[in-house]
């Protein structure tokens, strides 16, 4: 998993109307729908909930990352939600979160970013959360994904996810990973839920094939203005993005799907709602 830099979220909070005015203009959806369809819930039924949600920093591993929490923080106060950022950090904030009342806990080491629901015991992981938003984006982005040709960049939790997802709304599916043995754990984790992909060892073939992409690999410039062609759609949750350089950001200004956290944290707190 790629770890976030500051440089990379400092600009959510004071962002969030304009990137939820462009998500409505890509997908039809605002970030609250999304995160609805993606966590199987109905949009009133997220409106009618009224948890505190409590944002924990951590101090293990690598340490704080500088705006995470409040970058967290911003965008489920932006959903709708009661939102703090506890004062102390990992158990020292948990603590301080529950005796708060606190129903919801967001939390990131730098292993697993989850949210965890007190009360039910709901958890829900950013990986898997991320890979269902981005996949239910790129359905409305595509108008339906029933019979479309997807290629899959990058088999780890946000590509398993993404690739059940897609499955799931009917998309026909190619995996491509640089490890063959993660496309191949990928192909059989899908087929023991009754789906099938396939497997591609060919990238520069695959590219040329495909003209809907979910790019779930940390690479940058993986897919190459080259295999850009007008009806390109691409969901980009990958960190960093994968299709920089060459301009081709500015070709695909409505057809790019790329957050660093949004529609992660939305669909997490959708999961756990
Ligand atoms: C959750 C992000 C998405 C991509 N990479 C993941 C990452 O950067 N993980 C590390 C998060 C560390 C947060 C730190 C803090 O500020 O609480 N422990």
């Amino acid at each position: 998993m790629t770890r976030l830099k500051e440089k990379d979220i400092n600009q959510i909070a004071e962002t969030l109307v304009v990137y939820n005015n462009d998500l409505v203009r890509m997908t039809g959806c605002t970030l609250k729908e999304i995160a609805a369809q993606a966590s199987g819930k109905k949009i009133d039924y997220l409106d009618r909930q009224n948890p505190l949600v409590a944002v924990v920093p951590m101090t293990c591993g690598q340490g704080i990352i500088e705006g995470f929490s409040e970058s967290v923080a911003s965008i489920i106060t932006y959903l709708g939600f009661r939102t703090v950022i506890t004062n102390n950090s990992d158990a020292g904030g948990v603590a301080e979160a529950v005796q708060e009342g606190a129903e919801i806990l967001f939390m990131a080491d730098d292993h697993r970013f989850v949210a965890i629901n007190l009360k039910t015991g709901k958890v829900s992981d950013n990986g898997d959360a991320t890979g269902k938003g981005y996949v239910t984006g790129l359905k409305h982005m595509c108008q339906g994904l029933e019979g479309k040709h997807v290629l899959l960049l990058g088999a780890g939790p946000v590509g398993n996810s993404a690739a059940l997802t897609l499955v799931r709304y009917g998309a026909l599916v190619t995996v491509f990973d640089i490890d063959l043995s993660a496309s191949q754990r990928l192909r059989g984790v899908i087929e023991e839920l009754g789906y099938s992909v396939q497997v591609e060892t060919d990238l520069e073939s695959a590219l040329a094939r495909h003209q809907i992409f979910v790019d779930a690999c940390p690479a940058e410039n993986v897919i190459e203005l080259r295999y850009i062609s007008k009806n390109t759609k691409i969901a980009a949750p990958g960190i960093p993005l994968g299709v920089q350089g060459l301009g081709v950001e500015q070709l695909l200004t409505d057809r790019l799907l790329h957050d660093p956290l949004q529609i992660g944290v939305a669909t997490m707190l959708g999961e756990v709602l």
